[in-house]
């Protein structure tokens, strides 16, 4: 009783500031007066776009409702495997976590000493950086021709490849085969002593 006449009990409604006789006509901080109710400020929750009198009930684009809380959607995060409220927290196996984002770990790709999200971006000495992957640069190989990625493929004129399908496959002059290579004192086409130039290509 104010005055003989009766003022609403604040108390009977939620996070209400101040009554009039009649209704709530403030809320405490947080809160807005919503026809004489208090409902959460959306402002208060980042990312939220809609509240009812206690929590975020829906949120922005790009973030999932967790617990009252807008989280990000990790399907926004290339690569990612879990987020918090604004960041990806972890990443998906072969990823590493760097300001936010997801780098891929170099060791998944071949020769590569640098990556970023999906391509490398740096190749080990002796190797060329080729649409985001590490191609073996022929020129490491003494006297090979062609490469792929990781073998030289084939050899200079006079020369062979030995250990085709291995890492260190290297290319090798053969005595007997006619052509003198830089290796060899003689080539006279045979493996034949005693004729001036021996099988392994000495005089
Ligand atoms: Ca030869
Ligand atoms: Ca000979």
């Amino acid at each position: 009783m104010v005055s003989g006449a009766c003022i609403l009990n604040c108390n009977t409604v939620s996070n209400c500031a101040s009554c009039s006789q009649y209704s709530c006509i403030s809320c405490i901080a947080s809160y807005n007066l919503v026809d004489g109710n208090c409902f959460v400020n959306c402002d208060s929750i980042s990312n939220c776009t809609q509240c009812n009198q206690t929590n975020c009930i829906a949120c922005s684009s790009g973030y999932n409702l967790v617990s009252g809380a807008c989280n990000l959607n990790c399907s926004t995060v290339s690569n990612c495997a879990s987020c918090n409220q604004t960041h990806c927290t972890a990443c998906s196996s072969g990823y590493n976590l760097a300001n936010g984002i997801c780098n891929l770990i170099c060791l998944s790709i071949s020769n590569c000493t640098q990556c970023n999200q999906s391509h490398c971006t740096s190749c080990l000495s002796g190797y060329n950086l080729i649409n985001g992957s590490c191609s073996l640069n022929c020129s490491s190989v003494l006297n090979c021709a062609s490469c792929n990625q990781t073998h030289c493929s084939s050899c200079s004129s006079g020369y062979y490849l030995i250990n085709k399908a291995s890492n260190d496959g290297v290319c090798l002059s053969i005595c007997g085969d006619g052509v003198k290579k830089i290796d060899e004192h003689c080539d006279d086409n045979n493996n034949l002593n005693l004729d001036g130039c021996s099988q392994n290509c000495t005089i």
